[in-house]
């Protein structure tokens, strides 16, 4: 092998590269990007059980990114609040179950990113169109801070905020490309975060759409 293949193995290595983005926070460039064809199919089934859709924020407005999940409980969003729970408030039914791909890839990724195993019990599944954007946030509803959360970006590539642990700390911007992944506990867990206005793009696997998996142990 010639030796800048050598160099490029290890450097750009099936792990993808390490990038810190905050204390707790590091992203995985390219980690899902092999699994990428059975994390879209996956993520089809689960919505043809559960579709995608719009929620309502508990001011009233309804989110532009749709979203659906699975696991044993989905993060939803209404006029009464923001939770977690084990039914589709759409159907009744419980969230379609976590594929075992999902589990497999949360769990190597907090490895590689040097947190224990990790066992996630729910993955909001967000989707994005140009146009839609997704406000900076916290992520708070899970029982215990302590857990990381893993999130996979797979499509068109989207502009990550992140913040601090005020909503008016400065952001820096983050590009997340398809097969990135995101670790992120420790320090950074409760900081704020958003992505920006998607643009217009063609993706060879998602056509005009953006995929978000955050996987999250929530109970
Ligand atoms: C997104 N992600 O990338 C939205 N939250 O579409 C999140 O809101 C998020 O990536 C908590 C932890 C990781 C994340
Ligand atoms: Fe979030």
């Amino acid at each position: 092998m010639p030796y800048i293949g050598t160099m490029q193995q290890s450097l750009f290595d099936a792990d993808g590269r390490k990038e810190a983005l905050a204390p707790g926070a590091t992203a995985l460039r390219g980690f899902a990007r092999k699994r990428d064809v059975a994390l879209l199919a996956a993520i089809e089934a689960i919505a043809a059980k559960a579709p995608f859709r719009h929620m309502m924020t508990p001011g009233g407005f309804e989110m532009s990114v749709a979203m659906t999940n699975c696991g044993t409980a989905g993060w939803v969003t209404d006029r009464s609040g923001y939770r977690y729970q084990a039914h589709d408030p759409q159907s009744g039914a419980p969230w379609p179950a976590m594929p075992v791909e999902f589990l497999v890839l949360a769990d190597e990724a907090a490895t590689a990113a040097g947190f224990a195993t990790f066992a996630p019990d729910a993955c909001l599944i967000n989707r994005y169109e140009p146009g839609t954007k997704l406000s900076l946030h916290q992520d708070r509803d899970e029982a215990d801070y302590a857990h990381p959360i893993v999130s996979v970006s797979l499509g068109l590539p989207a502009t990550f905020q992140f913040g601090g642990p005020k909503r008016a700390d400065p952001v820096r911007k983050v590009v997340l490309e398809h097969g990135d992944v995101v670790v992120w506990g420790g320090p950074s867990r409760l900081f704020h975060h958003g992505v920006l206005t998607l643009k217009s793009g063609e993706h060879p696997l998602t056509g005009t759409r953006r995929f978000n998996l955050t996987l999250r142990k929530a109970l």
